[in-house]
């Protein structure tokens, strides 16, 4: 295994929640290493751990064959050893998630945000923006989801934390919200606009259609945009964030994903799942409830707080 310089200490803070979100996934995967023999028993009981956190049939299996080749590459002999290879495995199939956001290409950067209700979209948006005002960019909010007051106002409140710019419109069209933001992002020379929008399921065809139209209209405003579109989810929903990545994919194009919540009880093997059927690059995961829970994703820490 190649050596990897020691993480930064404020890293390391955040590595520490993320293991111990993912604990019950580690240490039940863990247990399967703990024999004495390499054999059918012990790809078995991997093959049920690997189910069981939500890494779903077709990763299991790609994983399954994957390890099993190393393992015979490397003539390993100690369950221990495997558990490395495993690591290494994972930690492959979890690369091409690994990808920065970039800012700066075009002025402003719209990047809209999408997905289910309660994915933590709106709080992601704050921590995001603390992300990017700290990166001295000039971000401008807009409160795309007009269905709801509370949802404006959450947003509003995200925007005097951060002391940036919104805008808002009570009750008005999601798609216009969009569109102003996009012409005041311009002229006010922002760097980055951020469009909040309702939650939905995909399921919900006309609100489906609602977010097409942003998008649509966002290009009206600016030919360029919106130039990142990412799907917010929540690290719980198991197989369905799967589901949620291909639907929101095939309405919107997606260019990136946030996953929420990995604090909690979430198990973490559905990236494994999003990797091999939709590598959409993971852009961000969240961590916590607070504006400096977000952290950008590594592939081999990841696998490495994974496997515990
Ligand atoms: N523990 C934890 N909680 C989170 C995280 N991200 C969001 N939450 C919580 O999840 C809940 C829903 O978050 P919101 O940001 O309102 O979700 P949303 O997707 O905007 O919801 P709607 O707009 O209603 O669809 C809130 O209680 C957040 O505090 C996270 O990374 N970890
Ligand atoms: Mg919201």
């Amino acid at each position: 295994m190649a050596a990897e310089p020691a993480p930064e200490p404020a890293r390391k803070g955040w590595l520490d929640r993320l293991k111990s979100g993912l604990r019950k996934t580690g240490s039940s995967i863990a247990t399967v290493f703990t024999g004495t023999r390499i054999d059918d028993a012990l790809y078995e009981e991997l093959e049920d751990a690997l189910l069981m956190a939500d890494t779903g049939v077709k990763a299991t299996q790609w994983l399954l064959t994957d390890l099993k080749r190393r393992v015979k590459e490397a003539k390993a002999t100690e369950p221990a050893a495997v558990k490395g290879l495993l690591a290494e495995a994972l930690t492959e199939l979890l690369r091409p998630l690994e990808k920065p956001l970039v800012i700066g290409e075009h002025q402003p950067t719209v990047i809209m945000v999408a997905g289910v209700n309660g994915a933590g979209k709106t709080t992601s948006i704050g921590k995001l923006t603390r992300h990017l005002a700290q990166h001295d960019q000039k971000v401008l909010l807009a409160a795309a989801d007009t269905f709801r007051a509370a949802a404006r106002e959450q947003l509003g409140v995200w925007a005097d934390r951060n002391t940036v710019e919104i805008v808002s419109q009570e009750g008005g069209d999601p798609a216009a919200v969009s569109f102003d933001a996009v012409t005041a992002g311009k002229a006010r020379g922002k760097d980055v606009v951020l469009v909040d929008t309702a939650g939905r399921l995909p399921t919900q065809l006309h609100l489906m259609e609602e977010l097409k139209k942003i998008r649509r209209v966002v290009t009206k405003a600016d030919a360029t945009a919106p130039h990142e579109v990412l799907l917010v989810i929540d690290g719980n929903t198991g197989q369905n964030a799967l589901a949620q990545v291909r639907a929101f994919d095939d309405a919107l194009q997606l260019t990136g994903l946030i996953v929420t919540k990995l604090d909690g009880t979430a198990k973490g093997g559905v990236l494994a799942a999003i990797a091999q059927e939709r590598p959409i690059p993971v852009y961000f995961i969240g961590v916590g409830e607070k504006l400096e829970d977000l952290e950008t994703f590594n592939a081999r820490e990841f696998a490495q707080a994974l496997l515990g």
